[in-house]
């Protein structure tokens, strides 16, 4: 990293080449006669493009001359964020790149300043999914990516008078240098239509065509692809009806491929039964799976070793209907028998659940699957019947190990009884009898009765004449692994979610604990702290070697260089300063602790407790005598994150945030003592930003609800300390980084169902979070009436009765909001500490996480050119 590309002759060359590459992207690609820096960075960007296409092809050659297993990777959602500075330092051009630009009069930071987020993902599931392909690639793991080339990704977040408002994002504007279209490769995807027997004629048909999206590992020749699908019309006009007169029929059918691919749905774990999202699902479920099978058969005669050649790792359960729809690509499409097709299915597909969150278990109506796929929802129905047929002995068994228990407990109960009426004979009748009633009890009964708990197929349990479909379930069935995202998160599964089947195949389940690039989210999102870690070790190795970071700790006791990891610290907080100025027009100073909860916006994860705490602090520095105040640690608490659109608590949160800022920040008496700032539009590239400035991140779930969570992992490996709960990946870091550098408070995992079940008489409300509320109910913050429902979510047992427990956290979030200010005001061991996280925290890298799928999932094996 940061090599020096000048200052040798080679790259001086090197650096000339690129210069007339990018002049003749300008002059020929583009025909642009200006150099203002959007043209500066589309001619960049397309010669960027240029080594990539040559790296792919070069991989994908090799690959195919090879034959390796590979992995597809399913996914809804690839958040990628920018690509110009990744690629450009994956492929080791940096220098080059930025010299040759500054040669042409233009420089690095404007031009890659012009590039649009890729934002196809709404939030931690899509932007994984991102870091995967960068460490497969890095890898040389064969494997693609496989999703959709949405129109318009997430929404763009913008505040109007004190209320998120949402924009579309139409990332495509300016033509996209980072995609390859692929007219070549084009697949029929088919939906509706009729049934007879099990042959299927679809009425609707749309041609899905790829683009590949070239991922360049890091230090290495590998380059692998995401190919994302487009739909197209299966033919451009309705000719019938063109000749007819009638155009807007005519047009109907590009219409409808294009409402395919149009828009991301904008939601983060929360679903809606909509069919326009099945039919997406089913569209690049589809597409990749045809794919993939044509170019098997490139090489092999039949489709009976698929699996040795290929997984399928469904990213959550929107590509679950890839069960239903390789059975039938296996047997309508190439005539394998069903049983054939269901043992290759199952060793093909593998499964990551990423949410506990009921409303995100995602269930289709049969109904709707019937109307769209009546193909697929006949193979549901057949994989669910035979799947029950081969558990009934078990379940059988069960139950009747169940009753005789029951059995047993009631003679024992009648014994008791006899004993106490030991005088009276009808003591004993009565005792006689009881035993006998326990086994009059049906037990064929019984046991359909305890078949429907593991039924793919299920009754609504809210509209009693509606079955629906529970994709989690399909995948389960369908998979040979399934895997949770952090260690509590994957036994919580295996408890509360799929405790059925644990129970018939244990060794099914894994844990599979999240990381993140450290190539975007440290190296280079962070040059300046890379730089000096590498100056430290002697060696960049670190950023394809993640193990390494630990061996900084030494350095965390030596004074010279704490005070070079508080530069580094400071220049970052500037540049986030500088950058909140320009959006919000808030000045805040540097030598406040910045203090950052950036996600998106739900009342799991709890950014109402945050503000609440806020509030108190607000009030405590009000009450203060000017001498009290000279000891307050200053402190500037920056929040972002989307609400998604139909989301009303959430959006209520986001207003509630933007009107403490104006609230506070406007108050000369607190000054700089604190500041308040909601950042609109949070996306990678903000956070590419915020994080390396972070002093203090906040990750204060209620335990048991977030899965994992990666920014966690982000911040830590900037040297941010986190205050959380003991919840998703905040446990493993604090296993890492040792709990005593983390701020952790509250209630554990395991104590949520009863808290729930006690809360209806929770009396123990801290004074600090009545008062909070009560601020808050006065108008303090304006409109009250606005912020009523809010309120009484967390503190009305008829009206939410804090389903998230934030009265039973929040004395001991406060606790521990002390111990930060307490820390904070000696600096020498809160840098210390800071350096400890930075290395504590390498396994947290996605490189171990990927190494981890390919070996203890996916048997897929390195395979990199010479
Ligand atoms: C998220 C989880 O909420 C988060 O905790 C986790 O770190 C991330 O997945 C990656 O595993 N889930 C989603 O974004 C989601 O849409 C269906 O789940």
């Amino acid at each position: 990293m940061n090599k020096q590309a000048t200052s040798n002759g080679a790259a001086a060359a090197d650096a000339a080449a690129v210069a007339a590459d990018i002049e003749a992207q300008r002059r020929y690609r583009l025909a642009a006669k200006s150099s203002d820096p959007q043209t500066m960075y589309q001619a960049a960007a397309w010669s960027v493009h240029n080594k990539l296409v040559d790296a792919f092809d070069k991989t994908q050659e090799y690959w195919k001359e090879k034959d390796p297993k590979h992995v597809y990777y399913l996914s809804a959602e690839f958040l990628m964020g920018r690509t110009l500075t990744n690629a450009v330092h994956n492929l080791g051009l940096e220098g080059e790149y930025a010299e040759a630009l500054k040669n042409l009069g233009a420089d690095m930071e404007t031009v890659r300043s012009q590039e649009l987020d890729a934002a196809l993902g709404n939030g931690g599931l899509g932007r994984l999914a991102a870091c995967f392909l960068d460490s497969m690639a890095t890898l040389d793991l064969p494997g693609w990516g496989y999703g959709i080339r949405y129109r318009y990704g997430m929404f763009k977040q913008a505040v109007k008078d004190g209320l998120q408002v949402e924009l579309p994002d139409y990332w495509l504007d300016a033509g996209n240098p980072w995609e390859i279209r692929r007219p070549e490769t084009q697949f029929k995807v088919g939906f509706y239509g009729s049934l007879d027997g099990d042959k299927w004629t679809p009425s609707e048909e749309v041609v899905a065509e790829a683009y590949d999206v070239p991922i360049p590992g890091y230090k290495t020749k590998t380059c692998s692809t995401l190919r994302l699908w487009d739909a197209l019309p299966s033919s451009e006009l309705d000719l019938a009806a063109f000749n007819a007169g009638d155009y807007v029929k005519a047009v109907e059918l590009k219409r409808k491929a294009d409402e395919i691919t149009a828009v991301l749905y904008p939601n983060d774990a929360t679903e809606e039964g909509k069919e326009l999202r099945l039919k997406q699902q089913f569209f690049f479920v589809s597409a990749s799976l045809q794919d993939t099978i044509a170019r098997y058969l490139e090489k092999h005669s039949d489709l009976s070793g698929l699996a040795e050649k290929a997984t399928f790792q469904m990213n959550d359960t929107h590509p679950t209907i890839a069960v239903a729809e390789l059975m039938r690509l296996l047997i309508d499409v190439h005539g394998m028998d069903s049983n054939a097709a269901w043992g290759v299915t199952t060793k093909a597909l593998a499964y990551t659940n990423h949410t506990v969150m009921p409303e995100a278990l995602e269930k289709w109506p049969v109904r709707v699957i019937g109307k769209l796929l009546p193909r697929h929802m006949q193979l549901i129905e057949q994989i669910n019947t035979q799947w029950l047929a081969s558990i009934k002995d078990h379940v059988s068994a069960k139950v009747a190990k169940e009753q005789a228990a029951k059995k047993a407990e009631a003679a024992a109960a009648a014994v008791k009884v006899a004993a106490a009426a030991a005088s009276a004979a009808e003591g004993k009748e009565a005792a006689a009898e009881e035993a006998k009633a326990g086994e009059e009890v049906e037990e064929v009964d019984l046991v359909a009765e305890a078949l429907k708990a593991y039924s793919i197929v299920q009754e609504n349990q809210w509209n009693k004449d509606e079955m629906l479909v529970n994709m989690a379930y399909l995948a389960v069935v369908g998979s040979f692994a399934v895997n949770g995202v952090a260690a509590i998160h994957s036994e919580i599964i295996k408890t509360d979610i799929f405790p059925h089947f644990v129970e018939l195949f244990p060794q099914r389940f894994q844990n599979k604990t999240n990381g993140v690039t450290l190539r975007r989210w440290l190296a280079y999102c962070n040059p300046e702290l890379s730089a000096l870690i590498t100056e430290a070790l002697g060696t960049d190795a670190w950023v394809k070697d993640a193990t390494l970071l630990a061996k900084l700790k030494p350095f965390a006791e030596n004074a010279e260089f704490r005070k070079r990891w508080r530069a580094v610290k400071q220049a970052k907080k500037a540049e986030l300063a500088a950058h909140i100025k320009d959006v919000t027009g808030y000045e805040v100073s540097t030598n406040s602790m910045f203090d950052i909860h950036v996600k998106r916006i739900h009342e799991y994860k709890r950014q109402f407790m945050n503000a609440l705490s806020i509030i108190h602090r607000y009030s405590e520095i009000k009450a203060m005598s000017p001498e009290e105040r000279k000891k307050v640690v200053p402190r500037v608490c920056v929040f972002g994150g989307k609400a998604a659109s139909a989301y009303y608590m959430a959006k209520k949160i986001v207003a509630l945030v933007l009107s403490i800022a104006e609230t506070i920040n406007n108050d000369k008496e607190v000054g700089d003592l604190l500041k308040v700032v909601f950042l609109p539009n949070y996306n990678v590239t903000e956070a590419e930003l915020i994080i390396p400035a972070a002093e203090l991140s906040q990750h204060i779930s209620t335990a048991g609800t977030e899965a994992s969570g990666t920014s966690n992992m982000k911040f830590a490996l900037n040297g941010s300390f986190i205050i959380g709960t003991l919840d998703g990946a905040n446990i493993e870091i604090g296993e890492n980084t040792g709990f005593e550098n983390l701020f952790i408070f509250g209630i554990k995992a395991e104590e949520i169902n009863r808290l729930r079940e006690e809360r209806k008489d929770f009396k123990d409300y801290d004074p600090r979070f009545i008062a909070a509320l009560d601020l808050i109910k006065s108008g303090a913050f304006g409109r009250p009436d606005y912020f009523d429902d809010l309120v009484a979510s967390i503190s009305d047992m008829n009206r939410g009765n804090d389903w998230f427990l934030l009265a039973n956290d929040f004395a001991s979030y406060m606790d521990a909001q002390a111990e930060v200010d307490a820390l904070y005001s000696d600096q020498e061991e809160w840098t210390r500490r800071s350096i400890i996280y930075t290395a504590s925290n390498g396994f947290f890298s996605s490189d171990r996480t990927i190494d981890q799928y390919a070996r203890e999932i996916w048997n897929v094996q390195p395979c990199a050119q010479p």
